[in-house]
């Protein structure tokens, strides 16, 4: 399904990259809860391959052994206790699942739970598959060709065949077990190598979330599907998907960089989303980066922003998130900052109004009467301007905090009409300004 099961006040997924068990439970009671955040995105928890050359690269955590939740991120009691521990504070917990594949080729394997497989027989004993699991050991060179794309071996990954009852029933168990111990939903790992058909037998089949964690009676699983698309021309788009939950939108990642990297006008974002070509906003799944184009791996080239471009990583999540576009994510690299995730809570359900720009660089919108923000790519803004909200003083997220009743950054002072007097200097160190109700003196 489409919707997060998160708290109503709450949005906003953190992808807690190839973290411990244990940090992630201290981080929702610490941290994530207090900071509006309404959910943690975790590396694959079932057994992986260890790889020594290159010694225990990040990606062996993307080659399945068999589906013993025992990784470096700890074992399924410590599994079971975080994700009790992030539901109790209002924290969702979202799995990435590999379902496509298992181990690459490369011989006899060991898994960080100490199974065992010979990878070019493809027989895993801890699960057990054997090679009738598995689709052909093909490679797929053409990316025009549905068959490849799903049926054949996605980086040399023994392919599983999804269409086979046993291996169904496999990942159902496994999912199952996620469910039992009480997450919201599943990344969906190279969702797009695997046929729409298949993938909806085996969501359908798999249990309602734990009701005994919070979740209403007959609340599906949260499902986002990794579907890299950037064209609908392409052999394999989100439309092949989005009847099944939502589909990352790999060109707003893409998209948002460019424009934040100075190479396109702020102008231009008053049609942000299906204006730009995206998917519509229901189905969409979108980040600035992904643990993938971060390290220059999978999709967007040269576009993407990371936290190494620090001003303009800020300033395009901070504009994801204060656009109602799409079910969103950040990473995190990105320092934690309640600030943008704060502003996306109290404006939650409100659209666009009163858009405004100088023809350039610079931006302004209201979400409702709940929130304003400003954005500036070039020159300084210093003006009055429409912000929509009730009369009284507001701070400013991004330069301070409200703490203790006094703001620590600047503040906007909006009349009986909306109007307030908006600063906002080129050489500030963020080139935005947000206030919303929830942060007024
Ligand atoms: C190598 C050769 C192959 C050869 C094979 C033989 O490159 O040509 O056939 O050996 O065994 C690693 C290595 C890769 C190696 C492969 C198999 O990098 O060189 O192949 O293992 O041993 C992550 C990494 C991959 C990594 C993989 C498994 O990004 O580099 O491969 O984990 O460890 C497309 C897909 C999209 C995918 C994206 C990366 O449409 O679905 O590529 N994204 C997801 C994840 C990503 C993950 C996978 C899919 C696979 O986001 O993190 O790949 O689970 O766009
Ligand atoms: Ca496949």
């Amino acid at each position: 399904q489409w919707d997060p099961n998160m708290p109503e006040d709450r949005n906003t997924i953190v992808h807690l990259f190839e973290w411990k068990f244990s940090d992630v439970a201290d981080e929702c009671e610490r941290f994530l809860q207090h900071k509006g955040y309404g959910g943690v995105q975790l590396s694959p928890v079932n057994e992986n391959a260890i790889i020594t050359d290159p010694w225990r690269p990040w990606w062996e955590r993307y080659q399945p052994m068999s589906y013993i939740l025992q990784t470096r991120s700890g074992n399924e009691a410590q599994f079971a206790n975080m994700v009790a521990r992030c539901n109790a504070v209002g924290v969702r917990v979202y799995i990435d699942i590999i379902l496509n594949h298992m181990t690459g080729r490369f011989g006899i394997a060991t898994g960080t739970a100490g199974s065992w497989a010979d990878t070019y027989a493809r027989d895993y004993p801890a699960v057990p598959y054997t090679y009738l699991d598995f689709n052909s050991e093909c490679d797929i060179y053409d990316w025009n060709d549905i068959w490849q794309i799903r049926q054949c071996m996605l980086a040399g990954l023994n392919d599983l065949n999804q269409r086979n009852e046993y291996v169904r029933d496999r990942l159902v168990d496994f999912l199952n077990t996620l469910i039992h111990h009480g997450v919201a939903g599943f990344r969906v790992d190279a969702a797009k190598h695997m046929w729409p058909e298949d993938l909806r037998v085996i969501f359908n089949r798999v249990n309602d979330l734990n009701v005994n964690h919070g979740f209403a009676p007959n609340t599906r699983p949260f499902v986002y599907q990794e579907v890299i698309s950037f064209s609908d021309d392409e052999a394999v788009t989100w439309r092949d998907y989005s009847s099944l939950g939502r589909v990352t939108e790999f060109r707003h990642s893409s998209d948002i960089g460019r424009v934040f990297r100075g190479l396109d006008q702020l102008v231009w974002l008053d049609s942000w989303g299906t204006g730009w070509g995206f998917m519509d906003s229901d189905y969409a799944f979108v980040f600035v980066d992904n643990h993938d184009n971060q390290r220059g791996h999978g999709a967007g080239g040269p576009n993407i922003l990371t936290y190494k471009q620090s001003r303009e990583y800020k300033m395009a999540t901070a504009f994801m998130l204060a656009h109602p576009y799409g079910s969103t994510r950040i990473m995190s690299s990105f320092a934690f900052d309640d600030s943008e995730a704060g502003f996306r809570n109290a404006v939650k359900g409100t659209t666009i109004q009163n858009w405004w720009t100088n023809g350039d660089q610079q931006i302004a919108f209201c979400r409702g009467n709940r929130g304003f923000v400003a954005f500036t790519n070039g020159g300084s803004i210093s003006q009055t301007m429409q912000t929509c909200l009730p009369a009284g003083t507001y701070c400013d997220v991004i330069s301070g905090n409200l703490i203790n009743g006094a703001c620590t950054g600047k503040t906007v002072t909006v009349d009986s009409s909306g109007y307030g007097y908006v600063v906002l200097n080129q050489n500030e160190e963020d080139g935005v300004l947000a206030i919303h109700v929830n942060k007024q003196l």
